[in-house]
């Protein structure tokens, strides 16, 4: 199973919205097949793992044990069932990482395999199978996107300064990590104030990677449209009070493009609206990027799954605006990324 993960990661972004799923077939304690889930839309790990058995060790198929991360599908998607494929072969044993929690397969796969006779054994290294999905699985199992909060910091936890001066807390180096960051999530969120004070263009120019769907927060559609955020060059949200100009039902992000409105009204938790509405267009992930009011909303409704904090320790900013808070009962646990940055989890599987 360990080996499934490590050939499940080298999918790395190529899969999402997809999970990244590995497989191994095994016989007599020998490797005779491994596969992964390469490309979006393209085979799943399964197909790919029988497809590598040598001709000369095709006769063993029959006998093996295949591994793999997630639930075997049981659905017509992009491909036919991974379920059916496996009874065909006649595989007698398969063991499972994880249940996948999309509605389609949920439980469905592992059902049809045990009707076919073949032996199920379930929950091989799940935390690790789960954790290396976290983005799907919270998608599919909360209804909402992997909320990831990032802010810098100074040594005495400003976020930045009072009179909308720019300053900059972080170095080169947490700037780029910064912009790996975005191009590992499938939105960018931010507030009004932060839109209008720091003029950012939320892209990955940094990083080799894709750009993430930038959206803003704008209630009374008040910021120019001379802001680098409706430059065209990447799709943006605006959640607003006034227009909506997307359909509500599942529409895919890859179908979005130039400066779309998303309504929704000031008498509910915007968190929630925000939250929801994600869910609704299919966006599994968010890194949201500021401003300390955001981000204290995000906290203070515990809709979040990791903080990532760039604190510069020699930096004091005078009259600075404070740093969000995180309520400590909420954490599970902390890791070092950078020097200067750290990671907090709040429902780490693994951890
Ligand atoms: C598997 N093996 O390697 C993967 C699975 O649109 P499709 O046909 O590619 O199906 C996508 C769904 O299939 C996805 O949401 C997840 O439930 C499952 N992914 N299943 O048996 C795999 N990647
Ligand atoms: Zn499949």
């Amino acid at each position: 199973m360990r080996r499934c993960l490590q050939l499940a990661k080298l999918a790395g972004g190529n899969v999402a919205p997809n999970p990244m799923v590995g497989s191994v077939l095994v016989y007599e304690d020998r490797i005779i097949g491994e596969g992964y889930h390469q490309q979006y839309g393209q085979a799943h790990a399964e197909v790919n793992c029988l497809a590598s058995v040598k001709e000369a060790d095709l006769h063993l198929v029959p006998k093996a044990t295949l591994y793999v991360s997630l639930e075997p599908c049981a659905h017509w998607g992009k491909t036919p069932p991974c379920a059916d494929l496996i009874v065909s072969k006649k595989i007698p044993t398969v063991v499972v990482g994880c249940r996948d929690p999309f509605p389609q397969v949920n439980g469905k796969g592992i059902e049809r395999l045990k009707a076919a006779g073949v032996e199920v054994n379930l929950g091989v290294l799940e935390n690790e199978c789960k954790e290396l999905n976290k983005r799907f699985f919270t998608f599919h199992t909360a209804h909402r996107p992997y909320v990831v909060l990032k802010w810098a910091q100074s040594g005495n936890q400003k976020i930045g300064c009072t009179n909308a001066e720019r300053v900059f807390i972080s170095n080169e180096y947490s700037n780029r990590l910064v912009h790996k960051w975005r191009s590992e999530e499938a939105a960018i969120l931010v507030g009004t104030n932060t839109a209008l004070n720091d003029d950012p263009q939320l892209n990955t120019r940094l990083w080799p990677g894709r750009n993430p769907v930038r959206i803003v927060v704008d209630m009374n559609l008040r910021l120019p449209r001379s802001l680098r955020l409706f430059d065209g060059t990447i799709p943006t949200i605006v959640f607003n009070k006034h227009q909506h100009s997307l359909p509500f039902e599942k529409i895919s992000t890859k179908e979005v493009s130039g400066t779309h409105y998303y309504q929704i009204t000031d008498d509910a938790s915007l968190v929630h609206q925000f939250l929801n509405g994600l869910y609704r267009l299919g966006i599994q992930s968010v890194l949201v990027e500021g401003g300390a009011k955001l981000l204290q909303s995000f906290i203070d409704e515990g809709e979040w799954d990791e903080a990532r904090i760039i604190t510069n320790e020699q930096l004091l900013i005078d009259k600075g605006l404070p740093a969000p808070m995180l309520s400590n009962e909420r954490l599970t646990s902390s890791e070092r990324i950078m020097n200067d940055t750290l990671r907090y989890y709040r429902n780490c599987h693994t951890k």
